[in-house]
């Protein structure tokens, strides 16, 4: 499928804030492929895509999910808007056709992180967090900049103020956001 098509389709699943702010990552994860050396095609593709099932109801998700088989943990199953990068690999595999890998992997992985994540992982963690749309946060401006200038240093960052920011709202913390964090302080 190539751009145009997949666009036209994406657009039709998302509200247009979402589509909007997909367009942004796309080309924030392009822009960080060239200083990274990463493919700029894939990031953009990666970038894109990465939340194709975000506009899924709630319910829903969960209810998919388990259809489809995948594995749901005790996390997902108390906030199932968790599953939207699992369900989004497998939508960007079966109905955008696409079977590279490590693009898949960078959206099932974009919400949680992981440890140890590929250069197109981190790009699309971090450009999904600091692309232009998004509304201004704690620290962002100073995030960009540690996007293009040290990228694990931006995603301890990221990590830190998504974790202050669940705390504050007694929302339950999935293990791999802890994981990785915990992995990415130690690289710092
Ligand atoms: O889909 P987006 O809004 O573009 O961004 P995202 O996929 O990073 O999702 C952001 C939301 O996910 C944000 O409200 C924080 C939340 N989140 C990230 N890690 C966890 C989490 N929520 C819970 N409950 N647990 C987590 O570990
Ligand atoms: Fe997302
Ligand atoms: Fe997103």
């Amino acid at each position: 499928m190539d751009r145009d098509e997949a666009v036209k389709k994406l657009r039709s699943k998302l509200t247009e804030k979402r589509f909007v702010h997909s367009v942004g990552v796309e080309y924030t994860a392009g822009c960080m492929a060239f200083i990274y050396d990463v493919d700029v095609k894939r990031a953009r593709c990666a970038g894109l895509l990465h939340d194709c099932a975000k506009c899924i109801p709630t319910e829903d998700k969960l209810k998919k999910a388990k259809k489809l088989g995948l594995p749901v943990n005790k996390f997902e199953e108390l906030n199932p808007d968790l599953l939207h990068g699992k369900l989004g690999a497998y939508y960007a595999r079966e109905k955008y056709g696409i079977d590279d890998e490590e693009i898949l992997s960078a959206i099932t992985y974009h919400t949680t992180g992981k440890p140890d994540m590929t250069m197109l992982e981190k790009i699309i963690f971090v450009a999904d967090y600091i692309e232009p749309n998004r509304k201004m946060i704690k620290d962002l401006p100073e995030i960009r900049k540690e996007a293009f200038t040290d990228i694990d240093k931006c995603i301890c960052h990221i990590l830190k103020n998504t974790l202050d920011y669940l705390k504050t709202k007694d929302l339950a913390i999935d293990d791999l956001t802890n994981e990785t964090y915990k992995f990415y302080m130690k690289q710092n």
